[in-house]
């Protein structure tokens, strides 16, 4: 059986995809995430070497370009008309094919890049580097303009592999800002030939809903709802976590609640990262489902999600530090109460678990002697949160680092009995942008940036809540899941 490795919304990926699937070729799919970077993870660098998506493998033969793929699985098949044996034919296609991957692809990229990825990664599009590639486009464009004049595909009269290949790279032509009016015969082809395909429309959906978020958010995407922010008084704001009866007129934190739009934030999951937005959402499955066992945590999950940790950041070292979970079924239990235990209700207060003195100080708590040597470089904190069910009623939600600026943040020294801390709470801004990922399931995790000693641009405190959703069924079940916090050296 022919493996295919790849992610269906890139260029070659749907190339391969739509092209097995016209010539009725059975394969098995391997997906590799290219918005999370497996394509550059060391398994999937042993089979491609090169980092690039897709790659095939039957039995011990390995093929790692996707016109190659396309070749491929026509001769195992026999399929003699997508593919045709005859000579001049095949010198037709094979023409197309070379040319699609040395000249096509290349100078379709640049507008694809521009106009489409540079805005998931949130930037503006460099106009120059469109006009610079302009000219070359339209030539291109012009010389298959003027096949298309004289026959209805690219090859002659039949529909080839080739007419897949040179379509996977101008796949989103109107986001791309192809300008295909100008050239009426490829516009015809792409648009009443290859678009109408069932091979080409059922290798659309991925492209859409990784690739053109804004055509998939609709009314029903964003909710509003309570965000519990804190009001900046001219007094400290403090939280205790014991009766003091000596204390009066504390300034509590959350006093001011406000109103905001949250957004789902799947169609566009695997785009978000720790060090732009501040958070990132990723698969991971564990086989550990003794929540409940503190010990077994430690020992069992602890140790994998040390392992995922150093995949995803990069990080030498991984330290857990410690875990909470959390469930309603101890909902009647003050966020306040003095306790050891390491289960608690979610908390509904816009907030982020260090600030810039408190993060350096619990890597002296909990790294002694060790800690000055380790604070001379990089140090993050990241919090991992992992559904135990599907989130169902009380998300968690991230406030996007981009629309935040530092002065959003501000103290809230937290009083115990033995000891102090703090962290920050935030003031209110109609500037927020807020995420969630409505339905989360036990097989992901979000990934928190809660501290970063780097001051070059970078995310490095992320104010996030529990709130509640008011899309939520009356009956939903209650919501538990597990935090786990960290500490990444690097
Ligand atoms: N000529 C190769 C090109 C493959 C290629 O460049 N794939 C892109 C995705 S469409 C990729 O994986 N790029 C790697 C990267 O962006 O890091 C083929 O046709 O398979």
């Amino acid at each position: 059986m022919l493996e295919v490795y790849l992610d269906p919304c890139t260029v070659n990926s749907r190339k391969v995809l739509a092209g097995l699937d016209l010539l009725g070729t059975k394969y098995h799919f391997n997906h590799v995430d290219y918005f999370a970077g497996e394509h550059k993870a060391v398994e999937y660098l042993e089979l491609n070497p090169m980092a690039t998506v897709p790659t095939a493998t039957d039995g011990d033969c390995r093929i790692f370009e996707s016109n190659a793929i396309l070749h491929y699985a026509a001769e195992l098949d026999n399929v003699d008309d997508k593919y045709p044996k005859d000579v001049k034919t095949r010198a037709r296609v094979n023409s197309w094919l070379l040319w699609e991957a040395s000249v096509w692809f290349p100078s379709c990229y640049v507008y694809l890049f521009e106009y489409i990825v540079r805005p998931l990664l949130q930037q503006e599009p460099v106009q120059s580097n469109v006009d610079a590639e302009a000219q070359k486009w339209n030539k291109l464009a012009g010389f298959l303009e003027s096949q298309l004049s004289k026959t209805k595909w690219l090859a002659g009269d039949e529909l080839t592999i080739a007419d897949i290949s040179i379509a996977a790279s101008m796949h989103l032509h109107a986001a791309q800002r192809l300008p295909l009016d100008k050239y009426p015969n490829l516009k015809r082809w792409m648009l009443e030939g290859i678009e109408k395909l069932p091979c080409w429309q059922k290798t659309q959906e991925a492209v859409n809903k990784a690739l053109l978020p804004d055509a998939h958010v609709n009314g029903n995407s964003t909710v509003r709802a309570t965000f519990n922010y804190t009001k900046d008084v001219d007094q400290l704001t403090e939280l205790y976590f014991y009766e003091y009866n000596g204390v009066k007129n504390i300034h509590e934190p959350g006093d001011s609640p406000h109103e905001m739009a949250v957004t789902d934030g799947w169609h566009r999951a695997n785009t978000f990262s720790i060090d732009k937005e501040g958070f990132s959402l990723h698969e991971f499955k564990t086989d550990h489902n003794k929540w409940e066992d503190d010990e077994a945590i430690k020992s069992n999950f602890y140790p994998e999600v040390v392992e995922m940790l150093k995949q995803k950041t990069e990080a030498k070292r991984i330290l857990v530090f410690d875990h909470t979970i959390r469930t309603n079924a101890i909902a009647d239990k003050k966020l306040t109460d003095e306790t050891k235990t390491s289960q608690r209700t979610p908390v509904m207060l816009v907030h982020c678990d260090y600030t810039a003195e408190s993060g350096p100080t619990r890597v002296r708590q909990l790294l002694g002697e060790e800690a000055d040597d380790l604070l001379s470089r990089r140090v993050a904190f990241i919090n991992v949160w992992k559904p135990i069910n599907v989130v169902e009623e009380r998300p968690l939600a991230m406030c996007d680092v981009t629309s935040t600026t530092p002065e959003d943040f501000f103290k809230l020294y937290l009083r115990y009995r033995d000891r102090n801390g703090e962290n920050y709470v935030m003031r209110h801004s109609p500037k927020h942008k807020w995420w969630y990922f409505p339905k989360m399931t036990p097989g992901q995790v979000i990934l928190l940036k809660t501290y970063d000693s780097e001051m070059d641009g970078r995310a490095r405190c992320l104010g996030h809540t529990a709130f509640e959703d008011p899309t939520s069924l009356p009956d939903a079940p209650t919501r538990e899941s597990i935090e786990i916090r960290t500490i990444a050296f690097f």
